[in-house]
């Protein structure tokens, strides 16, 4: 039988030894290999689709032919986002974006972020269904936000933002189409 079958993931075990993934070490901790894996009945999934990855960049032209001359990707839509002091490039990959990310003003967060940190991965965007309603849902599990209420991204979407701190570090931004 294999691993993931061999156990009963809401039996309350003595005796995980027998079920849960191991090396054969008795010192090593036991793994659930059902972790995670769906058993919680009263949370509905709320992220329908990766809606982009936001790569911050000090050079948008520089990062945009990097692109296209490298994989081929090409611009599917630009803007400038002047409340939030950015400008972005989206490249489709299947039904999602990349988001290349640059400051339009000193005092924008990207510059900061740049400053502090060089270019890399900025956020990650997950697509949802009814950005209030998953807002709504971080806070009620005590998560922090950036954005109390959603308001307007790029493309007419609608967005909120996440704070890292109680996202595993990673800053998060909920975008409904
Ligand atoms: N990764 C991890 N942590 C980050 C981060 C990042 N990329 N950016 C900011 N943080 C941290 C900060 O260090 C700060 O931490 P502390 O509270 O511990 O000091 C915290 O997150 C808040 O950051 P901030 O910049 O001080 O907060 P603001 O409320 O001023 O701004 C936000 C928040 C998310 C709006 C801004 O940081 C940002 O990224 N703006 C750009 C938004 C954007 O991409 N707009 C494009 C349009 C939207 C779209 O459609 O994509
Ligand atoms: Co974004």
């Amino acid at each position: 039988m294999s691993p993931v079958t061999a156990r009963n993931p809401h039996e309350d075990s003595q005796d995980k030894k027998g079920g849960g993934q191991t090396s054969g070490d008795p010192d090593e901790p036991v793994v659930d290999p059902m972790e995670g894996m769906g058993d919680s009945a009263d949370t509905p999934m709320l992220l329908t689709e990766i809606d982009h990855i936001a790569i911050a960049v000090d050079d948008l032209g520089d990062a945009i032919d990097y692109y296209r001359e490298t994989f081929g990707a090409v611009v599917d839509h630009r803007e400038v986002v002047e409340s939030d002091g950015v400008e972005e490039a989206l490249l489709k990959v299947a039904e999602s974006y990349i988001q290349l990310l640059t400051p339009t003003r000193d005092d924008s967060p990207v510059a900061k972020y740049l400053e502090k940190k060089g270019p890399g991965l900025h956020h990650i965007g997950y697509r949802v269904a009814d950005c209030a309603v998953a807002l709504e849902a971080v806070k009620a599990q005590g998560g922090r936000v950036l954005d109390e209420k959603p308001r307007p991204g790029s493309r007419g979407t609608t967005v909120a933002f996440i704070h890292p701190k109680t996202a595993f570090g990673t800053l998060i931004e909920l975008v409904q189409e």
